[in-house]
């Protein structure tokens, strides 16, 4: 179980955890108010399709984005997050790497960073230490501009594993608690695509940390590049790479489609509690 403000998560079966992007090349409209609303309506939509967790992101991580202030994205995220929290029965999770949005947002009712530059940036390890919700650190070879031009490891599994337990020991120097820390090996985010299969095929090597493991791969590139579909077809593969993460003990899943990775997600738990 972890504290996540208030709201329990319980870490001891996998969940899901649904996307809401609040950047505003989501939104065909740039008013504040609509795009509350309809940052509302999917999340209404992911929790009732089973999403435990909602991720609130307002800096895309796209290869070529726009750089975004502090200021821009709270105005971003803050009143999206507000209206979630005061409306839905749901754990909601800022993704983000800036120290005073994070900060922002806990106090607006998140109850969990995630943050893929794992708490890098400059104040992110004071801020989220006074935060004192749990944080997600994910791993990530580069940075979002230049990260897919030419990625390498010597050993990708061992690599990433080692950053992590890197990245723990600082946090729990700076007072994070050991038990509020999540782990991520960033799929996509500095990786090519042997590199990503390498890590899913291994996953189970992040069980030797002792710490709630999260995914995210719906839709990725990946997907692309091993069956050439584009963005709009990969639901299918996203699912099985689903599947395949809980089945080597991941805990929380990031996805763009809940009510699919629900029902995979139970199936799968299914079968691996089955004793017999
Ligand atoms: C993640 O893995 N990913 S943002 C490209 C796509 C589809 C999806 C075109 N934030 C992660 O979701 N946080 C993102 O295909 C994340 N783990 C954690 N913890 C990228 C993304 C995406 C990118």
């Amino acid at each position: 179980m972890l504290n996540c403000g208030g709201k329990t998560l319980d870490t001891s079966q996998p969940q899901v955890m649904g996307i809401l992007n609040v950047t505003p090349d989501s939104f065909s409209d740039g008013g504040i108010f609509l795009s509350v609303e309809s940052a509302l309506v999917q999340a209404r939509r992911m929790v009732n399709e089973g999403a435990v967790i909602i991720d609130v992101g307002g800096e895309s991580t796209r290869p070529g984005a726009a750089t975004v202030t502090a200021w821009q994205e709270m105005d971003r995220v803050v009143p999206v997050i507000e209206a979630i929290q005061r409306e839905l029965p749901v754990i909601i999770s800022i993704d983000t790497s800036k120290p005073d949005v994070m900060c922002a947002a806990v106090a607006a009712g998140a109850g969990m960073i995630n943050d893929v530059r794992a708490l890098c940036e400059e104040g992110a390890l004071q801020a989220a230490a006074r935060c004192t919700v749990p944080v997600c650190l994910m791993h990530m070879q580069g940075e979002p501009r230049s990260m897919q031009q030419a990625p390498q490891y010597e050993d990708v599994v061992a690599e990433v594993v080692a950053f992590l337990v890197g990245r723990i020991t600082v946090c729990v120097a700076a007072g994070i608690p050991r038990a509020h820390l999540i782990i991520d090996p960033g799929f996509g985010f500095g990786k090519a695509l042997g590199h990503n299969l390498s890590l899913l095929k291994h996953l189970d090597a992040f069980q030797s940390l002792a710490l709630p493991v999260l995914v995210g791969m719906s839709r990725k590139s990946m997907i692309g590049a091993a069956l050439g579909q584009p963005v709009e077809q990969r639901l299918p593969a996203s699912i099985a790479l689903a599947a395949l993460a809980v089945w080597q003990g991941a805990t929380i899943i990031r996805v763009h489609d809940v009510q699919a990775t629900v029902d995979a997600v139970k199936m799968t738990w299914a079968v691996k509690k089955q004793n017999q």
